[in-house]
This record gives C-alpha cells, structure tokens and sequence, in this order.
C-alpha cells in the first residue's frame, strides 16, 4: 500500500481519528528522541560509545559481566531521571482523555509516558527504573546497599534491571493485552520505532489483518512503512501535538 506521506495531515486521517472509538498507539525509543534520550540504536555517548546496546541488552551480558550491565542501566537511569517528556508524550496522555478506549503500548524501559500522565501504559519491556531478584521474583525500588550489581535484601544475590533483555520473552500478560487491543481497536499508531523488535513488531501487522487504519509517526522510513494507510513524516513531538488539535479543536 503506498502511504499517503503527509505533507500536511490529510483531512480524512483526522476525521477517522475523530471518530475512532478504539485506538492503540505503540511507542518505541523515536518518541523520547526529543526529550534528549537516545534511541536504542544511535550511537551511544562517552564511556559507552563503543558498546553496541544489542550486546549488552542481554542475560548472557549480565552473566559475563553484572557490574559493567548493572553501570550501563545507572548511566541510563540517570539519563532519563534528568530527561522530561516532551509534547509527543504528553499528546498521547491527552488522546488517553480524548478516546473512548485508548490503549497505550511502549517498547520503552524510561518511564516517561507514565510521568507524562499516561495512566496504563502497556510497559512490554519493562521499566528501567525498577530492579528485581530473579531467583524470587520480587520487584525493587533504587538500591540502599551500595553494591554494584545491589544484593537481594532477602536471597543476597544479585539484583537485575526490571528489563526485557534480548532472547529473554515478554510477560505474557502484557503482550496478550497489547496484542488483542490490536486486533479489535479501530485505528493503530505505531509512533518512534524502527519495527525491527520482535514480537513487540508483529503488532501492527496483527492490525492490518484485521483492517485497521495503520498509521506511522516517524521521520525516517521503517519496514513498516510500506504497509501503513498513512506515514506522517516528522517528528513525535511536533506531529501528535498537530493531530491531536486538528482531530479535538473545539469544534
Ligand atoms: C523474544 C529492553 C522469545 C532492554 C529491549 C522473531 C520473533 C521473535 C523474536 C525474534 C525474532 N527474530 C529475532 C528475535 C529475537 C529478538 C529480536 O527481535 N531481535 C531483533 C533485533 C531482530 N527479540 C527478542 O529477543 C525478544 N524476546 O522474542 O523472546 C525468543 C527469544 C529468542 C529467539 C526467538 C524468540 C525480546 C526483545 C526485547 C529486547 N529489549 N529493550 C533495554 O532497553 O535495555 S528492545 C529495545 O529495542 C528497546 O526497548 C527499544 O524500544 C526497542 C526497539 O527499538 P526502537 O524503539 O524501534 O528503537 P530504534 O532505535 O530501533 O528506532 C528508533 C526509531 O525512532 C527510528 O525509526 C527513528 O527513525 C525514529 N525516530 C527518531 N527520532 C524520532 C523518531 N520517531 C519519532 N519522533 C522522533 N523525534
């Protein structure tokens, strides 16, 4: 299907918008871009330029070296504690308010889409900013310890980032929801992501089986591109702000 690439933000796409009683949006690491956090494959800054992400978002990482894995997610925690949401997060906590039934998918570990207001963000990979024991599956807040990776008040071994790593499979529950959301919902947003990440990729095309109206928030083309109704070139934070008025203007 050849996208409608949009110049401006063709009327019908807001029309369908406006009178969408079911959307999903899935979010990846583009949507934070503009709050100052990299996305998940640019080029990482200072002491972690020269690891690939890929490599260290992995158990066997972990495994191999906890306390350099355990350094890597304090760098990235300390990145995003400092980052704020930008307008892109903040119009999709607002189309939250606006639809009847809206359901907010994110590949992001940041937390942002929460601290923007966004009340039940399906969290398929987790959350950065918790940590947990996996040999008791507890859930952590930040470490009193000291010790680097911190030890498990209970067990004593070490604690891990509360993260879905490479080869590692999604909490079941979550991915169910994101994926039956996608199948009945009336219009899917797929917003920031390279679709490269499996299952959390496999959405959109779940939609499209079911004739949904697919459309693509992204400045750069995807493997996805080919196959939405309409790809807005440009970024998140410019672009959602933009439906969003033209969709819910006071009329
Ligand atoms: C699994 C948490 C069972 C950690 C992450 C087929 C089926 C199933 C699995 C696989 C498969 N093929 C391969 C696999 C294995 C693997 C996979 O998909 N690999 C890929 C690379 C091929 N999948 C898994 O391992 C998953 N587990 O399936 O278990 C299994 C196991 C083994 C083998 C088979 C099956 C687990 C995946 C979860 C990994 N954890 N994160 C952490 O963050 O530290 S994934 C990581 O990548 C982040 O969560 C990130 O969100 C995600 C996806 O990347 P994107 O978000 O898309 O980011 P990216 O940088 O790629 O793109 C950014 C986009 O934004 C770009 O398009 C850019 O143009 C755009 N952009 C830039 N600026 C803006 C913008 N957009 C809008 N506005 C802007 N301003």
């Amino acid at each position: 299907m050849n996208p409608a690439s949009a110049r401006g933000i063709p009327q019908d796409l807001i029309e369908a918008l406006r009178d969408a009683e079911r959307v999903v949006a899935l979010t990846g690491s583009g949507i934070s871009a503009e709050s100052g956090v990299l996305t998940f494959r640019e080029a990482q800054t200072g002491l972690w330029e020269c690891y690939d992400p890929q490599q260290l978002a992995t158990p066997e990482a972990f495994e191999r070296n906890p306390r350099l894995v355990w350094e890597w997610y304090e760098w990235r925690r300390r990145l995003v504690t400092e980052a704020e949401p930008n307008p892109g997060h903040l119009a999709l906590a607002e189309l939250e308010r606006r639809v009847p039934n809206f359901t907010l998918v994110t590949q992001n570990v940041d937390g942002l889409h929460r601290r923007a207001g966004s009340r039940d963000a399906i969290e398929l990979h987790g959350n950065i900013l918790r940590a947990r024991c996996p040999a008791e599956e507890i859930v952590l807040g930040p470490d009193q310890t000291g010790a680097v990776p911190p030890l498990c008040p209970n067990c004593g071994g070490p604690l891990r980032p509360d993260v879905v790593w490479f080869g590692e499979t999604l909490p079941s529950a979550a991915l169910e929801a994101a994926s039956e959301a996608a199948r009945g919902c009336d219009l899917f947003l797929s917003i920031g992501t390279s679709s490269l990440v499996y299952p959390a990729a496999a959405l959109p095309y779940e939609a499209l089986e079911n004739g949904v109206i697919i459309v693509e928030v992204n400045p750069a083309e995807t493997s996805l591109t080919p196959h939405v109704d309409y790809a807005l070139r440009g970024g998140a934070a410019k672009v959602l702000p933009e439906l969003l008025r033209k969709a819910f203007l006071p009329l």
